[in-house]
């Protein structure tokens, strides 16, 4: 599955990212007030991304969510996700819908 940017693509388009997006559904949200639309939407490595027109991350972001909570072992002391020790970085609970953006502290801003 190739990604290589076509004369037609937006410049700063196509992005890779590591999640996977299989129920990908995204909101177009001008979230910095700069009169263009920004991509927000999860992803299944538990983590919410806002890309700017240009392909770039809107500062803050992404976010994510927490690490799943049925997974003793994302809590163990013993666990540190070192690739050195033979362990591996444990993935944020997926995302497996889609986003919506509100204004949750109604300070005027999404
Ligand atoms: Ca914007
Ligand atoms: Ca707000």
């Amino acid at each position: 599955m190739g990604a290589a940017p076509r004369s037609q693509d937006q410049p700063g388009f196509p992005r890779r990212f590591d999640g996977s997006l299989e129920s990908l559904s995204v909101a177009l949200v001008d979230l910095d007030d700069d009169n263009t639309l920004e991509i927000i939407f999860g992803d299944g490595n538990g983590e919410v991304h806002a890309v700017r027109a240009d392909g770039t991350e809107l500062a803050g972001f992404p976010v994510h969510t927490d690490l799943p909570r049925h997974l003793p072992l994302a809590f163990s002391d013993a666990f540190d996700g070192n690739p050195a020790n033979g362990e591996v970085a444990l993935s944020y609970t997926p995302i497996i819908g889609g986003v919506a953006v509100a204004d949750l502290d109604r300070d005027g801003q999404q």
